[in-house]
């Protein structure tokens, strides 16, 4: 018989969906020594919070998320709101001894990042950071790949995050569903939001990158300021490109934009090694590509494969081979590993302190466009 986890989730847009969702589905799917309990959700409006609260199924509603944090009742706290807030609630639960779950990017910067990092440490309370994409069973096959040594010595990683939603001038900033746009809420604008991802996976396949040299842009620099009613300077990135290079010798280049015409959330990667290499998209999540130059040569060339294997990563846990998963299963997969890392004493990655890293490329990216210069990453 598994143990109740108690679940308090803040917030309630599209991470709150998908991270309840997560949490309703895991131990279907998942032989766990532990299963998620919705047991509130919080928020500052009571009709909006009791409206999410009984679609997915939580038993009761708070509107201060300090009284979510002081109930004995909650074991674990999930941060799903703008991220400005990130670190006060994160800071307020480790004091509270509560594990956390948050969503990304962990922090508006690396120096707030690191407090947070250092409070849990000091509380030894469970944490873990939304980078949801390394469970997309295609990226974790990559990663077998990579560390079983099969493309040899690496020498490029490309990635890319396109989307083109914010394109339109008169589309305002701040407030529920557009605290992305906001600088205050947000702290950065796609380079937090996009390229985190894009860095995280980065990391993980092929650890750290060590100098950068970046550039942003902001392509509609005034909107209307959904909070103040005002027309109001942008003050987040709406693009970021930077290119690098990797501790391990490889070089690296990246990109994230909100203005790519056509592209919804186009999020790929592509790793050059000496014997092999591995494309992957978003769009097309369920698929590896792979090219290995040991084949022999009447059949040599990309091989396109259908993660959908039981041998192949988390694909035993659903349904038969040929049948693909979505979305939402990196989700599932993500409070699988969390409840699993809990259970037998190895934490789950992307904790804190890997998420802090994140950040400090992040730090790196926005104050290397700034000074229009080549800077050394902090390696934390
Ligand atoms: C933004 O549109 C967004 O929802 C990000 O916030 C998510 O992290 C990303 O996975 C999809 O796009």
């Amino acid at each position: 018989m598994s143990k109740p986890l108690n679940v308090g989730m803040i917030g309630y847009g599209f991470m709150g969906r998908a991270h309840s969702n997560a949490y309703r589905r895991v131990n279907n799917f998942f032989d766990l020594k532990y299963h998620p309990v919705l047991k509130a959700a919080c928020a500052r409006s009571a009709d909006q919070i009791k409206v999410f609260a009984d679609q997915w199924g939580y038993e009761s509603i708070e509107t201060d998320w300090r009284k979510l944090i002081e109930r004995k009742d909650i074991d674990v706290v999930d941060i799903c709101v703008p991220n400005n807030l990130h670190s006060e609630i994160a800071l307020a639960c480790a004091a509270a001894g509560k594990m956390i779950l948050c969503e990304k990017p962990l922090a508006m910067n690396g120096p707030e990042a690191l407090k947070m990092v250092e409070a849990v440490e000091k509380a030894g309370v469970a944490n873990m950071v939304w980078y949801n994409y390394r469970r997309v069973p295609a990226v974790s096959l990559a990663k077998q790949l990579i560390d079983e040594g099969r493309l040899g010595r690496i020498f490029h990683y490309r990635s890319q995050f396109l989307q083109d939603w914010t394109i339109k001038s008169d589309l305002p900033q701040g407030g529920n569903g557009l605290w992305r746009l906001d600088v205050e809420a947000a702290g950065s604008g796609v380079s937090g939001d996009l390229l985190a991802h894009c860095i995280d996976t980065a990391l993980w396949l092929n650890g750290p990158i060590t100098t950068l040299n970046a550039m942003t842009e902001t392509f509609v620099k005034e909107r209307m300021h959904n909070l103040t009613g005002k027309v109001e300077k942008v003050g987040i990135d709406d693009a970021c490109i930077f290119m690098g290079r990797h501790a391990n010798g490889s070089l690296c280049v990246f990109e994230s934009t909100r203005y790519a015409r056509g592209h919804k959330a186009l999020y790929t990667l592509e790793i050059n090694g000496e014997n092999a290499s591995i494309q992957w998209d978003l769009h097309d999540l369920h698929r590896l590509q792979y090219f290995d130059y040991r084949d022999d040569s009447i059949i040599r060339g990309w091989h396109s494969i259908h993660v959908s294997d039981g041998d192949q990563p988390y694909m035993s846990k659903w349904w038969v081979p040929g049948l693909q998963i979505g979305y939402e299963h990196s989700f599932v997969h993500q409070v699988a590993d969390f409840i699993e890392g809990i259970s037998n004493g190895k934490p789950a990655m992307p904790d804190f302190r890997d998420a802090y890293h994140t950040q400090l490329v992040l730090d790196a990216v926005l104050a290397s466009a700034k000074k229009h210069e080549w800077l050394d990453v902090q390696q934390g």
